[in-house]
């Protein structure tokens, strides 16, 4: 063989190594599915803790996601489901606002034949068949876990004891299930009838209506924690995030949180635990928005044509005044 053909041989060797280079990235670029995820809004760290778990593990799992925020609007939500479907994404995931109203729109990403996950919230839909399953916490437990540690709290304690109850969002899954587990619990075990709910509201998870609704009611009782002639001993607050606007209201009025009014939350973002030490809070129920990895896991089935279980929830703790609080670790968010 001359030198010359040799040296074409070489170059056409090169050129088809590239060529092979080439349609791997090509087969890369394919492989990236791409991820549609409508979160509904970032009204507290919980749910900021809970958009930035999902979005790392969705790209850590090499998918490409795009993101959107609702600002606690659920037809902002809608529109971003329907944009999704436009876009023609691989898979949705959602958070919803509400429990009702999805129907249509989940209708819409089947015809599509895009699947949709649910995370965090729930929500009632008419043909269960319209989501693959639901990934999240177990709200009505954690009312329930809530309720039983006042149970046992107040176990020797004989006289009655009022309750007040700043719930979350009105028609959203999690303010629901806290309530009724909650509600649960006290009927079943609380047999004395001790307790009792004498006021509920909604602060829709906000820190400023948590704030603004306590701060009315003590202005309203001339400056006293009470409703009408009955003072309220507990506070039960469906999340951290009202229950710290809530100490900013008792603390303006020199109300000593913990002390004077017993307080009950849920999340466990830092700002509460430290609240928590510091003996100004009773208990946190914990609501982990740490969701992103298993999500993923989830994910990954449902685009490899697998089933999945219809509800997944994960796990969750609890951190009460008798804790050690040497062994809390940081919570990160
Ligand atoms: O407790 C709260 C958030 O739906 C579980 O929403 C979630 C709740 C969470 O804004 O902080």
């Amino acid at each position: 063989m001359s030198k010359w053909v040799l040296l074409a041989c070489f170059a056409l060797l090169i050129v088809s190594c590239k060529d092979v280079e080439k349609k791997e990235e090509k087969k890369d670029e394919k492989k990236q599915a791409i991820i549609g995820f409508s979160q509904l809004g970032s009204e507290s760290s919980w749910r900021t803790c809970n958009s930035e778990s999902i979005i790392k593990a969705a790209e850590e799992a090499g998918f490409q996601i795009i993101f959107d925020d609702a600002q606690q609007k659920q037809e902002n939500q809608i529109k971003a489901i329907r944009s999704f479907i436009v876009y023609r994404v691989d898979i949705i995931i959602f958070s919803p606002i509400v429990e009702t109203g999805w129907d249509t729109v989940l209708e819409e990403a089947r015809e599509a034949q895009i699947p949709v996950i649910v995370v965090d919230r729930k929500l009632r839909i008419k043909d269960k068949s319209l989501i693959k399953g639901y990934i999240g916490q177990d709200s009505k437990e954690e009312g329930r876990k809530a309720a039983r540690f006042l149970i046992e709290k107040y176990k020797d304690r004989e006289e009655k004891l009022n309750i007040l109850e700043i719930t979350g969002t009105a028609n959203s899954s999690s303010a629901k299930g806290r309530s009724e587990g909650f509600c649960e619990v006290l009927e079943a075990e609380d047999t004395e009838k001790k307790f009792s709910i004498i006021y509920s509201e909604s602060g829709d998870f906000l820190r400023s209506k948590g704030r603004e609704i306590l701060a009315q009611i003590i202005a309203y009782n001339g400056g006293e924690l009470k409703i009408g002639a009955k003072a309220i001993d507990i506070i039960f607050s469906h999340n951290d995030a009202m229950t710290l606007g809530i100490l900013d209201s008792l603390d303006n009025y020199g109300i000593k949180a913990g002390k004077d009014v017993a307080i009950v939350s849920v999340d466990g973002e830092q700002k509460a635990i430290n609240e928590l030490m510091k003996g100004r809070l009773n208990c946190i129920v914990e609501c982990n928005p740490k969701t992103g990895k298993e999500l993923l896991k989830l994910v990954a089935k449902v685009l490899a044509g697998e089933e999945i279980e219809k509800e997944t929830y994960i796990d969750e703790d609890i951190f009460t005044e008798n804790d050690n609080f040497t062994l809390f670790e940081s919570r990160g968010y």
